[in-house]
């Protein structure tokens, strides 16, 4: 078997990027205990509700307690961490430390198919911190394309880290022993797809441009588009956009009617901003239904938010 090169060696040779380099390495052992409870499951006493509701208002998966736990010790022990927040919880933790980096965090994305063995996973946005001063909520509120990384990792069939840190797209996957392996050294979205993810439930509620769009997927080779598509919804972002990554496809969350003045259902600095970097350096598209979603300045830290996003051919019949 080849020798593939390891997480460690590829972030070393990203010498400019010390400090996210540092912390990407923080966040990979995290993922790496993760991935350990969810592979244990109900052995060990993981499945199931923790008893507290989040943020968000929703009620927690143990496994999500414990996620989110293990990343915050994680980062409060990286001294290139000068702050991080978790979609868990509702205030950021500063460490006191200034310079260095902000980490943004969905410790564990598509809680309710923990308990169904779907895959599921984590996302992190690593932006810069303020030079020579501490940190504050404000600090984190800067537009997607500040990033100086972003990526997921998915525990599914196998545990794989995506995530960028300069041009490429790169994916790594945990080997036996523990050790991530450089398996993908650049993702490329194909531009053109024929499957698109949506969860058609919401069919009713959503704007006619998506109502229209979706139609002309669905009438297939008979109808507009001229040719026939695919439907695939996991339910964990995490695993609809692996798998755009790896073979194409358009993803959308947009905005609906069950909640006008809810923007969409996901949420902008721990969703939508490291999923957009990673699109977009691998060739894709996306926007909030309108915009490039790099471009959106947040306003608070739970920011909602639409979300389109894949091949960039399709995304693009879409914004037409
Ligand atoms: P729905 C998981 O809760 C999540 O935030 C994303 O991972 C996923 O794409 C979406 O919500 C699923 O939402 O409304 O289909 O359950």
């Amino acid at each position: 078997m080849i020798e593939l090169p390891t997480l460690e060696a590829y972030l070393a040779a990203q010498a400019d990027h010390a400090p996210t380099a540092e912390t990407l390495l923080h966040i990979a052992r995290a993922c790496g205990e993760i991935s350990r409870a969810v592979q244990l499951g109900a052995v060990g006493d993981h499945l199931g509700v923790a008893g507290v509701t989040n943020v968000q208002d929703e009620e927690q998966k143990k496994l999500d307690v414990l996620a989110d736990d293990i990343l915050g010790r994680a980062l409060g022990a990286c001294e290139c961490v000068a702050g991080y927040a978790s979609e868990e919880r509702e205030h950021a933790h500063l460490t006191g430390r200034s310079g260095g980096v902000l980490v943004l965090f969905d410790p564990l994305d598509g809680s309710s198919n923990i308990d169904v063995n779907v895959s599921i996973g984590t996302i992190f946005s690593i932006l810069p911190a303020p030079e020579n001063e501490t940190p504050t909520t404000e600090s984190f509120l800067l537009p997607g394309r500040h990033q100086l990384a972003a990526g997921y990792a998915v525990y599914g069939p196998q545990t794989v880290l995506v995530l960028t840190v300069s041009a490429e797209v790169v994916a790594f996957t945990q080997d036996a022993a523990g050790i991530w392996r450089l398996t993908h050294d650049r993702l490329a979205v194909p531009a053109e797809t024929g499957e698109f993810a949506i969860n058609m439930s919401n069919e009713r509620h959503w704007a006619e441009p998506i109502r229209q769009y979706i139609a002309g997927c669905l009438q297939g080779r008979d109808g507009v588009r001229g040719k026939d598509f695919n439907m695939r919804w996991v339910g964990s972002m995490v695993a609809d956009v692996h798998r755009i990554m790896m073979r194409g496809g358009i993803f959308l969350y947009p905005w609906d009617a069950r909640d006008p003045s809810r923007p969409g259902k996901l949420r902008l600095l721990y969703e939508a901003a490291p999923m957009a970097l990673l699109i977009e350096r691998a060739g894709g598209v996306a926007i909030d239904g309108e915009r490039p979603l790099l471009d959106v300045t947040p306003t608070s830290l739970h920011q909602r938010v639409g979300v389109v996003l894949g091949s960039a051919a399709e995304v693009g019949h879409l914004a037409a």
